[in-house]
């Protein structure tokens, strides 16, 4: 992939960063067919403990471990490009977590609230994201907010989210969600994507997005990248587990 130095100090102090043409606006709407059939559940998809992550009457779609079933995904540039990048960023050693897909269909008012990941990943030892966007995602997209800065504070005091009006039709999915507690302190970016542009974030950057009030789907593909640990290992014999009763491989 090679970032330039910039690129890794900015992602070192600003605990985010932009990468415009992680892949080409061409192989990004190559996965948008895929992609929508997984989010309308024309393509049969995993489930987050049986259950699904539709965001009740306001319409989000958060569904996991998409290149389970889409076996070709995890061979794809993107996926390739976010492993390497991520590990320019965070160090050779680091490898997939998880992935997962967040689409807000067209006027969606379903909101992530202000989190950092490493309030729901526990024991990793670092970890960083890729949030790729397949389709154009402007600020009235709902895009990605960041805090800068905000991964070189410790683990801040987090929540549950209040998301029962948002995921009204599947309160598990709701219970599960974190929040900070109170505002978050420092700047706010905001970072509108094009198709094939990617924001990378350290696993303990504040972030968030607001609904989508745009005419059109936001599509956002998130790529988990963490360091060898116990807790990884245990996720990836799960994750095998899984695999093997959906009937698909396992992730290498
Ligand atoms: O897609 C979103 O709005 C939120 C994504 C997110 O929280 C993440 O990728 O860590």
């Amino acid at each position: 992939m090679s970032l330039t130095d910039a690129q890794k100090t900015a992602f070192a102090t600003d605990g985010f960063l932009v990468v415009r043409g992680l892949i080409t606006p061409e192989e990004a709407s190559g996965l948008v067919e895929e992609y929508d059939g997984l989010a309308s559940g024309r393509i049969r998809h995993a489930t987050w403990n049986g259950r699904d992550g539709e965001a009740g009457a306001l319409g989000m779609r958060q569904i996991p471990f998409p290149s389970l079933v889409l076996e070709a995904w995890q061979d794809h540039a993107y996926r390739r490009r976010a492993l390497e990048a991520a590990r320019e960023l965070l160090g050779d050693d680091l490898d997939y977590f998880f992935d997962q897909l967040f689409m807000k269909p067209p006027h969606c008012p379903a909101e992530v609230p202000w989190h950092q990941d490493a309030a729901y990943w526990g024991e990793v030892g670092a970890g960083v994201t890729c949030w790729l966007a397949l389709s154009e995602v402007t600020e009235q997209h709902g895009c990605m907010e960041f805090v800068r800065g905000s991964h070189l504070g410790g683990l801040l005091p987090h929540g549950k989210a209040p998301l029962d009006d948002q995921y009204a039709a599947n309160p598990e999915m709701a219970r599960n969600h974190l929040s900070l507690e109170g505002a978050p302190a420092g700047e706010v970016v905001r970072a509108p994507l094009g198709p094939g542009d990617a924001t990378f974030h350290h696993y303990k950057t504040l972030h968030r997005s607001r609904g989508n009030a745009a005419a059109s789907p936001r599509r956002g593909l998130a790529t988990h990248f963490t360091l060898p640990s116990p807790r990884l290992a245990r996720h990836m014999a799960r994750l095998a587990d899984y695999a093997r009763s959906l009937g698909v491989p396992a992730p290498g």
